[in-house]
């Protein structure tokens, strides 16, 4: 294609599953399009879909060069191929033909550095440069997903008309905003995964409780989940879940997902968020929780193996009343969901401290409310709470969020407390509610832990009654004063 028939408004390489239906919603939207993929199968497979679903203006190119002339100017590609070194190989093959003031756009899950290191080699060629959390899946990708472009503001000024068309609309707008410099973009959608396996895991729990301590069917499920939509808990995420339930098995007797194996697979963004927060000394117990989650089920053989070592552990099951359990479950989810957005937004609040980004936290709570995986009713509360009070220390002191959690404390702990007794596993929901009874308390047994330190140590400790660090000679102390303890010695 010749240089004078640069007619496409933006273009996009990788053509796999996501990139080619952003690829046509980007063209159904009336922006001229051009897609190119390294195996050229793919290209014509999107040319034909294009024509199939409305004569959409979308034009494929089976080379780098051809591709990127086929762009005015200044141009914008984006490019969702595998993170890691086919983005570093792609980006080598289409800015040899690209030019000052044109804009690479990264939309695939990349690890945040390698972003920032790919914005300064960009600029050293006069190009900018974004990393762009896409969120949505397939279906997010075709018809709306949520989008958290980071890294250069004038390249996403240059394309923040497409996007804003692209993404999904909500009641307050669409579901994008530029997030801030840097890789932030990638950072803030690692975390959305984040807290999406925290999401997925908190709602694993709530129906193990509800079938293995409350007995209920999948039809009963099938039926909760769908009530369930439509309160407080209304999202994504349980919508599917009741759907789920819903389906028989076509090959055999019942319902699939008693068919499906019980282990969990990753592609590591939930690991990330996990590194971060340790990085950075911030408490994310229910998104580490949903990690080790998947890593335990992963481990089928074993498990099947200890399962017969502890045959003969029953757990205690009391009749338990089936209404009461499920409302309290219901209340139990909302209440360990709300704890792990606290953690998530925190991790968000450290890094953004960290790196100078000045996350606007209440618009990231606006942008998921629509197109991607955790999107829910209940973020338009979490973005009201961060517009109240930008500079609010937890979700769990907003004055809204502290009310809900009062009125579901004693539920909450209903279902631990059963769940615990009869030996079903909830660690999501037992790391949500350690973390809001850790939270909530003015005094810690940390003091025995400084004293230890102290004694074995001479790490110092601090006093509550006076400035300064002390420290004492404990040992020689207890011995002294011919206490118990010491006399054991
Ligand atoms: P392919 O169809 O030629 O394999 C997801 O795997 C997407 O990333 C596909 O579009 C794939 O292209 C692309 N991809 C993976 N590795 C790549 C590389 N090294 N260079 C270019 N594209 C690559």
């Amino acid at each position: 294609m010749e240089a004078s028939a640069a007619v496409s408004r933006i273009g996009l390489a990788g053509l796999a599953v996501m990139g080619q239906n952003l690829a046509l919603n980007i063209a159904e939207k009336g922006f001229p399009i051009s897609v190119y993929n390294r195996t050229i199968s793919k290209v014509d497979e999107t040319v034909d879909r294009a024509q199939n679903e409305g004569q959409l203006p979308l034009t494929g190119h089976y080379n780098p060069k051809d591709f990127v002339l086929s762009l005015k100017k200044p141009r914008s590609v984006i490019i969702l191929v595998k993170a890691g070194a086919p983005v570093d190989q792609t980006i080598e093959a289409l800015s040899a033909h690209m030019e000052p003031g044109d804009t690479i756009i990264d939309g695939g899950n990349e690890w945040y550095e390698n972003t920032e290191r790919r914005i300064i080699e960009a600029k050293s060629n006069g190009l900018l440069y974004l990393g762009m959390g896409v969120s949505g899946g397939e279906e997010g990708a075709r018809n709306g997903p949520s989008l958290m472009p980071g890294g250069s503001q004038q390249a996403y000024g240059n394309v923040q008309d497409i996007m804003e068309k692209v993404a999904a609309q909500v009641e307050d707008g669409p579901c994008v905003t530029y997030i801030g410099e840097g890789g932030s973009g990638n950072f803030v959608k690692m975390v959305h995964n984040g807290i999406e396996y925290g999401d997925m895991q908190l709602i694993s729990e709530a129906y193990d409780v509800l079938k293995n301590v409350g007995g209920l069917s999948n039809e009963e499920l099938a039926e909760i989940f769908d009530e369930w939509n439509r309160g407080e808990l209304e999202s994504f995420l349980i919508e599917i879940t009741a759907d789920i339930f819903k389906v028989k098995d076509e090959g055999g007797e019942g319902e699939l997902v008693d068919k499906v194996l019980d282990k969990t697979g990753m592609k590591g963004t939930g690991k990330w968020t996990v590194q971060q927060a340790a990085e950075l000394s911030v408490a994310v117990p229910t998104i580490a929780a949903s990690l080790d989650g998947r890593f335990l089920s992963g481990l089928k053989e074993e498990r099947e193996a200890a399962s017969e070592v502890y045959s003969g552990i029953v757990g205690v099951k009391s009749s338990v009343d089936k209404k009461r359990l499920i409302d309290d479950v219901r209340q139990a989810l909302y209440a360990s969901k709300i704890c792990s957005y606290a953690q998530g937004m925190n991790l968000l609040r450290a890094k953004s401290d960290e790196k100078g980004w000045n996350l606007n936290f209440g618009e990231l709570a606006r942008i998921w409310k629509g197109g991607c995986i955790i999107r829910a009713v209940f973020l338009d509360r979490i973005k009201i709470a961060y517009q109240r009070n930008p500079n609010l220390a937890s979700l769990l002191v907003d004055p809204d969020f502290a009310r809900e959690m009062v009125q579901r404390e004693k539920a909450w702990r209903r279902v631990v407390g059963l769940a615990i007794a009869a030996g079903v596993s909830i660690p999501g929901m037992c790391a949500s509610l350690s973390y809001f009874d850790t939270y909530r308390r003015a005094r810690l047994p940390a003091n025995l832990v400084q004293a230890q330190r102290d004694l074995f140590g001479a790490h110092t400790y601090e006093r509550v009654d006076r400035p300064g660090a002390f420290h004492t000679e404990w040992t020689k102390l207890a011995r002294k004063s011919g206490s118990r303890v010491a006399a054991l010695k």
